[in-house]
């Protein structure tokens, strides 16, 4: 009986599941009448989002869509179909809204759950917070999407996030602007993961030209921050965190370049951390780079109490298999070091304070240089056991390159030095020795 009654709920919870999600679509050829194909598709998001209910896909066709959403629950909206087809490429077919004609935020999140945006081009917002995005008391999940060129007269240029949980992924964010704060992305009371992604070229006036955490919970994997900064117009104390602010939060970083991001201090200012400012923060820098980042008091990290309200403890940070080239300032606060090359020499187990040498060279169409590391590198095969299987591009960790450093194989920074496959005898170099042994083995199978 009791297995009989499991089965009869089972089944009732899935042909509901199955009744209530349906896909809507959205294109600007559709006859505009009810949604339901793509002859008859909407020609506007809000209708809908407007006519779906939970659990409903909205499937927007390529176009730029001048609109300003309100998301509702448990609806995803996925960007880049063809829109004469369900044939979808996002690369060939570009969905973008576009906030220009109107102020307000792009996409509104508020009391939301399940929320998932894909594949979108979010531009033109501006707003008092959250020019792209605002989010507050909601869940919300941005993937393989870019969010540029909007503005916040206060914080979250890009996106603004309250009391809420955001998910990016495989995304970017360029080119927003925030007053205040958070350029890029500012989270407030609110826990982000952000994997595969980058956040660049973001700027502010005063603290944080890409992001901003203040009680908050940052996870950060495999992405990228670069070419962000504050341009601190007239004085208000200076600037914080060119690429990064983190205060009264807890963070973790993992294969995360940080480079060249900036603070550009004014007559009488001056700029703390031009990669990342720490305040009564908690967490860890693991194979992460810090190179070409810029500020007159730590080009690198500043690490310390003070947050902008003036209250703060001490920070506890740890910064482990990572290359810090660049300075690092330490005020009433903890911070171990190991495994590490940086440019000023810490104390701590395994670490260095020898030139990377990265490749540094040019990437077509980027402002930032290549980080990986050369073979002559001294950080190849010179960190610790990590549980970091790959890198930040996906290459595989460890890769151990012959008679180098210690035996765990695991270089320090955010790339792994990669062995070619015509390197038999795994050195790092393709050479005669490695025709030999070719040579060798092939003489062995004609045997
Ligand atoms: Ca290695
Ligand atoms: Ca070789």
């Amino acid at each position: 009986m009791r297995l009989f009654l499991v089965f009869l709920t089972a089944g009732l919870f899935f042909s509901f599941e199955i009744a209530s999600a349906n896909t809507i679509y959205v294109s600007k050829s559709g006859d505009g009448s009810d949604g339901v194909s793509w002859e008859t598709s909407f020609n506007t998001v809000t209708d809908a989002i407007d006519s779906a209910t939970a659990g409903d896909e909205i499937w927007v066709a390529s176009g730029t869509y001048f609109e300003r959403i309100e998301l509702k629950d448990r609806l995803s909206l996925l960007g880049g179909f063809s829109g004469v087809s369900d044939t979808r490429n996002p690369d060939l077919y570009t969905t973008t809204l576009d906030g220009s004609m109107r102020s307000g935020s792009v996409v509104t999140a508020s009391g939301v759950v399940d929320v998932v945006l894909e594949a979108f081009e979010i531009r033109g917002g501006n707003a008092i917070r959250g020019g792209g995005l605002y989010i507050e008391h909601s869940a919300v999940t941005i993937r393989k999407s870019e969010i540029n060129n909007s503005d916040a007269d206060l914080t979250g240029g890009g996106i603004f996030c309250l009391e809420s949980t955001v998910g990016l992924e495989g995304s970017r964010i360029y080119e927003c602007t925030a007053n205040s704060s958070g350029g890029g992305l500012s989270i407030r009371s609110s826990t982000a993961s952000i994997r595969g992604s980058s956040l660049s070229n973001n700027t502010t006036e005063l603290s944080s030209g890409g992001i901003e955490a203040t009680n908050s919970v940052i996870a950060m994997q495999d992405s990228i921050c670069t070419g962000n900064g504050v341009k601190a117009k007239d004085f208000r104390g200076g600037g914080f965190g060119g690429g990064v602010a983190i205060g009264n939060a807890k963070f973790l970083f993992v294969n995360c370049l940080l480079a060249s991001n900036f603070i550009s201090p004014g007559d009488i200012q001056t700029g703390w951390g031009g990669a990342v400012y720490c305040a009564s923060a908690t967490g860890s820098f693991e194979h992460c780079t810090f190179r070409d980042n810029q500020s007159d008091q730590a080009d690198g990290l500043y690490i310390s109490t003070e947050w902008a309200d003036g209250t703060g403890t001490g920070s506890r940070i740890e910064i482990k298999n990572s290359i810090l080239w660049n300075r690092l300032v330490i005020k009433n606060s903890t911070v171990e070091v190991s495994y590490s090359d940086t440019l000023e020499p810490i104390g701590g187990p395994g670490n260095l304070s020898l030139d990377p040498r990265f490749t540094e060279a040019a990437i077509p169409g980027s402002p930032t240089f290549d980080y990986r590391i050369k073979l002559e590198s001294p950080c190849i095969d010179a960190a610790t056991n990590s549980e970091v299987a790959a890198d930040i591009e996906g290459n595989p960790r460890p890769v151990d390159v012959l008679g180098r450093g210690n035996d765990s194989g695991f270089d320090m920074g955010s790339y792994e030095f990669q062995l070619k496959k015509s390197d038999l005898t795994r050195d790092g170099k393709v050479d005669a020795e490695d025709l030999l042994m070719f040579q060798e083995e092939w003489m062995r199978e004609e045997e």
